[in-house]
């Protein structure tokens, strides 16, 4: 087993007691849950709060007036203020409350691109976005005769900020980019970008799906204008998602979706809106999921986010050393641990993505293999797909080494070629 230069921070095996899930076999050897860019799991204080939920407190929000009715808002409500300090954000009025971070974007391409984005108007998106990122900006492109312009990615995985200041112009009116690349990890500079956004007088949207969370955030200290992140990827449920925006900003966007509890008034030819957020939180919302997302928030903060950094980036560290010795194995993405997250792409010479995922899976290892719905980078990655490895509060150094084992039979079943034989 390789040393790290720096142990990890958390007591690993006190948090793993929280996860039910962790504790069984896959394929007949411990799981190794190494996707946790895809998904988290969750601990028990997170699905006790949804089974509370439905036991105690369910009933349909903001309507009726009866006990359970006003418990159940109560709690509903509750999770905007947490939602909020999580990102550092000062005003819960800002948090609307989405199904994922792909609603979110799609929310402000919607109801801020349609009222502001004209024929010939820019939008800047990188070559590292997620599709969630940027078919919600080609379709308001399409609607609207504007042009959507993408900033490249260096050699070493970096976003090429020349690239983004060429780029951006007079006629940018949004830059949209990834916080937390999901394949490379890279972190973006995203004050640096917005910077150069605001010098034009365009808006940054930062899609936070992957930095929410494993990092410390200050919406403030990043200066952007909305923020965009999924519960589901930080121990909460699927369902559930979040769209922060800029004091001010969500007063002047019209509605996204049209229904009940989103309206002031409704006349037969005309209606009025309600304030918001809830101008954005048309129909019945997953009351539950969302209770249950403030219990992962109340979890991520016991912990503290900045001890959930330093624990991610010692795995990383650990994980990018301990994988120099598969033969054949080359990382995508920054090899400076400081400026890049727990998600770890690799290829390995002969070998594609899908069979090594296949065969790591033998022995209870989950990574995910794939395009990871990032096809731009993969083209400029020069691959059809990458092997990606995930890290979150529960993984330990062991589950590295148990990983680069799984990887060393692989590539030795591949060299003698009986790759059906495999485990
Ligand atoms: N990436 C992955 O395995 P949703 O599906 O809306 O919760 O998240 C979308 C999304 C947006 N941006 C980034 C950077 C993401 O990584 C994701 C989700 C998963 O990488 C599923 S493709």
């Amino acid at each position: 087993m390789k040393m790290s230069t720096r142990m990890a921070l958390l007591d690993v095996e006190r948090i793993r007691e929280d996860f039910p899930i962790l504790s069984q076999q896959v394929n007949g050897r411990p799981l190794v849950y190494l996707d946790n860019a895809a998904t988290t799991q969750k601990p028990r204080q997170v699905i006790d709060a949804l089974v509370r939920y439905y036991e105690t407190s369910n009933a349909n929000i903001h309507r009726g007036i009866h006990t359970l009715a006003v418990r159940a808002t109560e709690q509903y409500e509750a999770v905007r203020g947490k939602a909020a300090r999580h990102i550092g954000a000062n005003n819960e009025r800002d948090i609307v409350f989405t199904r994922n971070a792909t609603e979110s974007i799609n929310l402000v391409a919607r109801a801020w691109g349609d009222a502001n984005i004209g024929e010939g108007d820019e939008i800047v998106l990188t070559l590292m976005e997620h599709h969630s990122n940027i078919v919600p900006w080609q379709l308001l492109a399409r609607r609207k005769g504007a042009v959507v312009r993408y900033a490249g990615i260096t050699p070493g995985g970096y976003l090429d900020m020349d690239s983004l200041r060429e780029a951006v112009g007079p006629r940018t009116k949004m830059v949209s980019v990834v916080h937390a690349s999901n394949v490379l990890g890279t972190i973006n500079p995203i004050a640096e970008v917005a910077e150069i956004a605001h010098a034009v007088g365009a808006l940054v949207l930062v899609d936070g799906a992957q930095s929410a969370p494993h990092l410390p955030l200050d919406v403030t200290e990043l200066d952007c204008d909305f923020f965009a992140f999924s519960s589901h990827k930080m121990l909460g449920p699927t369902g559930v998602g979040v769209l922060w925006a800029r004091e001010g900003l969500l007063d002047t966007m019209d509605p996204f979706l049209g229904g009940g509890e989103m309206i002031s008034l409704v006349r037969p030819d005309h209606s009025t809106w309600a304030d918001v957020p809830h101008k954005f939180e048309a129909g019945t919302p997953n009351i539950a999921g969302v209770i249950a997302f403030g219990a992962a928030l109340d979890y991520l903060r016991d912990i503290g986010m900045s001890d959930v950094r330093a624990h991610e980036a010692a795995i990383t560290a650990y994980a990018m050393d301990a994988l120099k010795d598969v033969p054949g194995l080359s990382l995508h993405g920054p090899t400076d641990v400081r400026d890049r997250g727990g998600a770890v792409s690799f290829a390995i010479d002969g070998i594609h993505p899908h069979d090594v995922s296949t065969i790591v899976d033998g022995y209870g290892v989950a990574i995910r293999a794939g395009h990871h719905c990032a096809q731009l980078l993969m083209r400029c990655l020069n691959v059809p797909a990458t092997s990606r490895a995930s890290f979150y509060i529960y993984n330990s150094q062991a589950e590295v080494d148990v990983l680069v084992e799984a990887l060393k039979q692989a590539v030795e079943v591949f060299s003698r070629g009986d790759a059906r034989t495999a485990v």
